[in-house]
């Protein structure tokens, strides 16, 4: 792995011919005076070209992809939705303000067990059928590591795939998705749900994430997925502690160098709770939005929110203060 190139990302500045676009971004630059010496071309064009748009969606702009979780158990809304008709109503609001919308059947927090495929498919597919039979028409991501899930999910109407094991768990998974040319999005996690939080450890923890997610690339476009249909997640909370979680946080531009667009989940997580000491997950709004607005100025081109007013105002308001650098002049 070459050393890792860390972008220092710049907002309230026009783009000219010392920043670059970061990403692509119309609000995030990057100094591309590097210090220590020039980067070559590709590196340059990794960082700063424009992302391939996802479902219709330029990643220009920060998008919001509210997580509408189907589940009994999720660890911040889980059993809070009354049913195919309770679903429906909290989509239909989301909608409103979210770009994407995330449903999952399948709790994916610390301890949790594993819930039989068809299950799953019974939690997610009739949501997903309900929201496309009442027109709304916001892309819709199914989160899901079974292969099964997600082909049911896209034959109902479902967009993209979003597999928190990076193709990993399910040897099925990458055919699926190759087979549909819809986008995926790999997120790294170290261990599986169930025991990933006992002692997580790490030598250089935003160098192994970037090592991982580098080769689940790799193995996914070996699969046969285009690589512009591919979107990174670093995986914030699977196997790592608060501190493992800030590093990446810090470090978030540096994912750029793969090229790729980057989502970032860190909405309610424990990590908030740990440094806030906000023990209900539902109560750390202000704190998912506080990281959700970190991410958006280092250039993640995706969120993925359980509170989709709240972050879609916070987030109108920095888009405003960022400014639009597309086409500026030189900041001189
Ligand atoms: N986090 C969760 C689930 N899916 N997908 C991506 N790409 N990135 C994430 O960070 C991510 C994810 C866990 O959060 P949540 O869905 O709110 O809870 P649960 O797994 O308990 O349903």
């Amino acid at each position: 792995m070459p050393a890792i190139l860390m972008p220092l990302p710049v907002t309230h500045r026009p783009v000219g011919a010392h920043v670059l676009p970061l990403a692509g971004s119309r609000h995030v630059g990057w100094s591309a005076v590097a210090p220590g010496g020039a980067l070559d071309d590709a590196a340059r064009a990794r960082l700063s070209d424009r992302r391939a748009d996802l479902c219709g969606l330029t990643l220009d702009v920060p998008r919001l992809m509210g997580i509408l979780n189907v589940t009994p158990d999720s660890f911040s809304d889980g059993g809070l939705l009354d049913g195919v008709a309770g679903a429906l109503e909290r989509a239909r609001v989301m909608a409103r303000q979210a770009d994407i919308l995330d449903i999952g059947g399948e709790s994916t927090r610390p301890g949790a067990t594993p819930v039989p495929v068809a299950e799953e498919i019974a939690r997610t597919v009739p949501v997903i059928r309900a929201i496309r039979d009442a027109g709304i028409a916001t892309p819709i991501s199914i989160d899901t590591r079974n292969a099964a899930v997600a082909r049911a999910a896209l034959d109902a109407g479902a967009d993209m795939v979003n597999d928190v094991s990076a193709l990993t768990h399910d040897p099925d998974m990458a055919a699926v998705v190759a087979e549909a040319g819809v986008p995926v999005c790999l997120m790294h996690a170290q261990g599986d749900p169930q025991t990933m939080q006992n002692d997580p450890r790490y030598g250089d923890v935003l160098a192994e994430v970037m090592d991982f997610l580098a080769a689940r690339v790799e193995a996914a476009t070996a699969a046969g997925i285009a690589r512009d249909r591919i979107v990174i997640d670093p995986g914030i909370g699977f196997g790592k502690t608060a501190a493992h979680n800030i590093t990446l946080l810090q470090g978030l531009a540096a994912f750029h160098g793969l090229g790729l667009p980057v989502l970032l989940g860190a909405s309610r997580k424990r990590f908030i709770g740990t440094i806030t000491g906000v023990d209900r997950a539902a109560d750390r709004v202000a704190g998912s939005v506080a990281v959700a607005l970190h991410a958006a100025a280092q250039g993640a081109q995706i969120l993925r929110v359980h509170d989709v007013s709240e972050t879609r105002q916070a987030l109108s308001m920095w888009q405003a203060l960022a400014g639009d650098n597309q086409g500026g002049a030189d900041g001189a």
